[in-house]
């Protein structure tokens, strides 16, 4: 069958299966986003984190997309002090706001407690040792300030129910995901925001020719002439489709009154302005970040209609803090958002 690129995402969402998640995940966004609308709150969904693409269906290979995480759930911290409700469309198991802070790191969470009442590793704690009736646990004295601030605004988002964690493993059930999703949110008009910093794969093997079972190496036709591999077994060839452009359908159907901001990974700093340019013209949304795998924590760039600018964090002195970037970036998007629904109050075009 020839399939023309408009009939391509009809094909893929009918040919591939749904995720066994999503009645649920949708209900969940349906009342989230409900309660939100009707407390004229704006409602960002952010995408975080790599994609999967399966090998097999019985999955035990796959191909994955780079991203730890961090973007994504920095970028919702911020999102959610600025009075956004957030949406977290996250691969599962990377890193989430706030936990983020504790979770990944080089150091093991239980590197940040200490024994109540112990001598030597943390001396302030030590101190008390009489007072401790029972053995007991805490935090250790020079990251406490920091971790209840973490827990406050933490704690201060469950309450309210700002933050919303709906997790993915593969790209489809990426994709299927974010459409639903995107049509949930349809009646927020323009005051939803989608921030797309998940690295979604761009190829996928497609179900007519997913092995079932694990692919076993004995298995692998020969190809004759130059079939084996360097160690002497069978090549593995792996043939893989191209995921359609899932961003075009965002703009035009699933969203199409909302402010859509993509990202744009590249590692090459010769081709990242014109991939964004290129992105841009390609699918006509709101705004495009592009940024380099190697400074990706420092350096952004904005690419929209009406020009190219620059986002850095500024240079770490001896003694100040690090910024993280996206303490600079979400006031921009914001700034842009907030722009666009005052342009749409007004009438005004651009
Ligand atoms: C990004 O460019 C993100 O900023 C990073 C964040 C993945 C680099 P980390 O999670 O990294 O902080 O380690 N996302 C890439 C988005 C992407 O894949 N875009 C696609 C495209 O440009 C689809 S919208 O074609």
């Amino acid at each position: 069958m020839n399939i023309t690129p408009e009939l391509s995402e009809t094909h893929y969402f009918e040919t591939n299966l749904p995720p066994s998640t999503l009645a649920e995940h949708t209900a969940l966004a349906n009342a989230f986003v409900k309660q939100h609308h009707d407390a004229k709150r704006p409602v960002v969904l952010l995408t975080s984190g790599g994609t999967t693409v399966p090998l097999e269906n019985q999955t035990v290979r796959f191909i994955d997309n780079f991203s730890a995480g961090t973007r994504g759930a920095t970028s919702a911290e911020y999102f959610l002090s600025h009075g956004y409700a957030v949406i977290f469309l996250h691969r599962q198991f990377s890193l989430l706001p706030f936990s983020r802070h504790y979770s990944h790191s080089t150091n093991c969470f239980l590197d940040f407690l200490s024994e109540w009442g112990r001598i030597g590793e943390d001396e302030e704690d030590g101190g008390k040792a009489e007072q401790a009736a029972t053995p007991d646990v805490v935090v250790k004295a020079k990251y406490r300030q920091e971790m209840l601030s973490v827990l406050r605004k933490y704690q201060e988002a469950k309450k309210k129910n700002l933050l919303l964690l709906l997790p993915f493993t593969t790209v489809t059930s990426y994709l299927f995901t974010l459409k639903a999703l995107a049509c949930e949110m349809q009646c927020l008009g323009n005051e939803a925001l989608f921030y797309l910093a998940a690295a979604v794969s761009d190829f996928f093997v497609p179900p007519s020719r997913m092995a079932e079972h694990k692919i076993q190496s004995g298995d692998i036709p020969s190809l004759g002439g130059d079939g084996s591999g360097v160690g002497g077994g069978k090549k593995l060839i792996v043939d893989l489709d191209p995921v359609p452009k899932f961003l075009k359908r965002l703009v035009e159907q699933w969203a199409p009154q909302a402010m859509i901001v993509s990202f744009k990974l590249e590692t090459d700093p010769q081709m990242l302005l014109s991939k964004c340019r290129q992105s841009l013209e390609r699918y006509s949304h709101h705004l495009v970040i592009g940024n380099l795998l190697s400074t990706r924590k420092r350096e952004v760039v904005f690419v929209d209609r009406e020009g190219i600018e620059w986002i850095r964090t500024p240079e770490a002195g001896q003694d100040s803090e690090e910024v993280e970037i996206e303490s600079l970036i979400v006031p921009a998007v914001i700034r842009k958002h907030q722009e666009m629904l005052e342009r749409r109050k007004t009438g005004a075009k651009k």
